[in-house]
């Protein structure tokens, strides 16, 4: 029987398909020889299928109107299966509530299409009121990882938005079937954001970088990165983490900063694509780092370029959380590419595409920041005065 659809659902599908076979191209207008950025996001609320917001039987909804609104889809885990490409996406419904969605695209550019269903984690934290930024790792012992950010109300204090932060963990093989196990516990830190999962065992050890804090927002005295060590993934214990990428007073890291897309191997040392929050009169920025850690040591960071590789563009500075870009996922292919998936001002999800070797290159050839304008100004002359003897030569 043909089923009775609403005029504007059939009017709301177009764009939708619309809007999943736009085609993306290079963002000509933007240069800096590090990576290229896109002229569309890959992932935005439009991205979400008509069944996730609508009753799409008219008797029950006449007027085809939204009734579990999705308000945003962004920070994403990204990972490369079976020659697809796959962004575990955090989409917030209108209710603030997070969730996870798997999206799939042929080229990691274009064409992202969620799956039907989102994916329901298994309720094993009653007290857990949101889950946000999944990081995914491929590990060596053949599971993929989910490490998210599972945040609880603080009914240790009187204050309604006090809350903790800490580490989950998912693992599967297919994306499809998630096994929760127990939340990270870090004995030194009370409260957990931005965890990962380093993809290779260190010592005969699961390896995490942490984000150690005092506080819901503040790190407190937390001074950077964290790395710990554990035995049982299904049991994570971390006793002592060690900082690697610390934070520094007057650079992009000195009110927080935290790991982001799972680390990349290559032959010269791990690359990390981190970020790096400063405060402002208008609020927290947040925006991309790199920085490479050795393959004998992980803890130790051997370059830190000086500086940002990347901030909010253009529109990319306006959205729900303004002055805002995030990753929390990247692919590098087995041909060199890298796709790294960023959202900006908590609100879509675009990609900015490298290569191990620009970013290799990036890593290693860029100057550190000298942390003082008079050393900075001094770095810059002597970079200039090069450069006109290599053009007047
Ligand atoms: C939000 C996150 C944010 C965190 C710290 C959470 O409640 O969902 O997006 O990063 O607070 O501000
Ligand atoms: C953080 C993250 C992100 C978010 C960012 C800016 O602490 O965990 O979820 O993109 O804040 O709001």
């Amino acid at each position: 029987m043909a089923k009775a659809l609403h005029p504007q659902y059939l009017k709301e599908q177009e764009k939708y398909e619309a809007i999943i076979n736009r085609k993306n191209e290079k963002e000509d207008s933007f240069y800096n020889g590090i990576y290229d950025r896109y002229k569309y996001p890959v992932l935005t609320d439009k991205h979400i299928p008509l069944a996730w917001k609508y009753d799409l039987n008219p008797e029950t909804n006449p007027y085809f109107m939204e009734r579990l609104g999705v308000n945003a889809v962004f920070n994403s885990g990204a990972i490369e299966l079976n020659g697809k490409f796959y962004l575990v996406a955090r989409v917030e419904g209108n209710d603030r509530k997070s969730f996870f969605a798997v999206a799939e695209s042929d080229n990691g550019i274009d064409g992202f299409r969620f799956w039907d269903y989102p994916i329901l984690l298994e309720d094993t934290c009653p007290e857990e009121t949101n889950v946000y930024d999944m990081r995914l790792t491929k590990h060596e012992d053949g599971y993929i990882y989910g490490v998210f950010c599972s945040e609880s109300k603080d009914t240790s204090v009187n204050d309604l938005s006090a809350a903790v932060a800490a580490a989950g963990i998912v693992r599967t093989k297919d994306l499809k079937t998630w096994e929760r196990l127990p939340n990270l516990k870090t004995l030194n830190s009370p409260q957990q954001r931005n965890v990962v999962l380093h993809p290779e065992f260190v010592n005969g050890k699961y390896a995490f970088y942490t984000r150690p804090m005092d506080d819901f927002i503040d790190t407190g005295s937390g001074g950077g990165i964290g790395f710990g060590l554990c035995d049982d993934i299904t049991n994570a214990v971390i006793d002592e983490e060690i900082i690697t990428s610390t934070r520094k007073y007057h650079t992009i890291t000195e009110a927080k900063n935290g790991a982001g897309a799972v680390p990349i191997k290559t032959d010269k040392g791990w690359l990390h694509v981190a970020h790096g929050v400063r405060n402002t009169a208008a609020g927290l920025r947040y925006v991309l780092y790199a920085f490479a850690t050795s393959l004998e040591d992980p803890t130790k960071v051997i370059a830190e370029p000086g500086g940002m590789l990347m901030g909010p563009k253009g529109e990319e500075r306006v959205g729900d959380v303004s002055n805002v870009v995030f990753t929390n996922g990247a692919i590098a292919r087995d041909n060199g590419e890298v796709y790294i998936y960023y959202a900006s001002s908590d609100t879509r999800l675009h990609v900015a595409t490298t290569t191990v070797e620009k970013l290799t290159d990036y890593i290693f050839n860029t100057p550190e920041d000298p942390l003082r304008s008079v050393e900075c100004v001094a770095q810059r002359c002597d970079y200039i005065r090069k450069n006109l003897a290599y053009l007047n030569d």
